[in-house]
């Protein structure tokens, strides 16, 4: 039998990497962890609460039903709340950052999430997650002057990323700048184990990845581009796949090599993915595993962000292919 690796194992054997660690991240990711556990159940029932719940608003569980997306934010809002680890949280789903009262137990991390990304695709059983980016409070800065302004910070600065994958299986994909690794939940005994180690993203992948619904919304550089991998001149076409969740997409990316694109179009001027809780988290990780990722201009790590919502076009995968839709765009003349 191979070796059985927890998580809590890895994360602990990942504190010698940290040597004035206060315990604090080992508390925010066991609460992560935890509300990870919690929405996957929930997620998991979504189709059967639909039968169960048809007596009424009281599914299961005997909790008031209450949309996904929104069960998901305050499983997290609560966990992180109260995890002591956290100062602040900032979501898809909440217009402002929550500070975490400074009477209350809190720590120096501050986290950016969606929780329940791609949920539209809930009642199709695509796969959908959680989304998550943590970055470390500067220690000399006083708590009271936190502000979503002094949240804003570059991609380049998070201390860790990852996502929880809810599909055939619920997985566990993260990093803190040492590599990537995946998890995937063993139900039996609720515990996540390490099932892929050390991920490398190939060079170059047999998939490309966008909705070619918009084809006629981009500009000709972002066209040409896409057709560099569905009508290639020296080499055979890639496959398009595309399920519409993010989180979906790129997993089967960092798995399997390619390039996923969410380009700005005439309908989404800025890109439609949001930078610090979707791109930023996404970019850690394909850097981390030998990929790379960028808005079309510039590394998508390096944004500064203007805003806590702020949206970014999106080009991330296999090196190579990153690289090549760069080419054109460059050759295109492409702002
Ligand atoms: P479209 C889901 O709404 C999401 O934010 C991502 O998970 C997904 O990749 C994208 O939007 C899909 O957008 O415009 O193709 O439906």
């Amino acid at each position: 039998m191979s070796e059985v690796t927890a998580i809590e194992h890895l994360i602990m054997s990942q504190r010698r990497w940290s040597p004035h660690a206060t315990g604090q991240f080992t508390s925010l990711m066991h609460d992560l962890i935890l509300s990870a556990k919690i929405i996957s159940r929930n997620v998991n029932q979504a189709g059967l609460v639909d039968i169960l719940g048809a007596t009424g608003s009281v599914n299961v569980q005997g909790e008031q039903v209450q949309k996904l997306d929104t069960f998901a934010n305050n499983t997290l809002v609560y966990r992180m709340q109260s995890s002591g680890a956290v100062c602040a949280v900032g979501s898809e789903e909440m217009a402002e950052p929550f500070f975490v009262p400074e009477n209350e137990p809190h720590g120096h991390y501050a986290i950016f999430f969606d929780p329940l990304d791609g949920s539209s695709n809930i009642d199709v059983g695509v796969s959908i997650g959680t989304i998550f980016s943590i970055f470390r409070r500067p220690d000399d800065e006083n708590y009271w002057q936190l502000s979503p302004e002094a949240l804003m910070r570059p991609g380049t600065e998070q201390v860790a990323a990852g996502y929880f994958l809810y599909g055939s299986s619920t997985m566990l994909v993260y990093s803190t700048g040492h590599g990537v690794n995946g998890f995937t939940l063993d139900t039996g005994i609720g515990e996540f184990l390490l099932t892929h180690p050390n991920i490398q993203i190939p060079r170059i992948g047999k998939y490309y990845s966008t909705n070619h619904g918009y084809f006629n919304n981009w500009d000709p550089a972002i066209q040409k581009a896409v057709h560099s991998f569905n009508r290639p001149v020296d080499m055979p076409p890639r496959s398009l796949r595309y399920v519409g969740s993010l989180v979906a997409d790129f997993h089967r990316t960092l798995l399997k090599g390619g390039v996923y694109l969410y380009p700005e179009d005439t309908k989404h001027p800025r890109g439609k993915l949001r930078l610090m809780y979707e791109a930023s988290p996404m970019a850690f990780l394909a850097e981390q595993a030998g990929g790379k990722a960028t808005d079309g201009k510039q590394r998508i790590l390096d944004i500064v962000p203007s805003s806590i919502h702020m949206r970014t076009p999106l080009i991330i995968g296999s090196a190579d292919d990153v690289d090549q839709v760069l080419e054109i765009y460059k050759a295109e003349g492409k702002e």
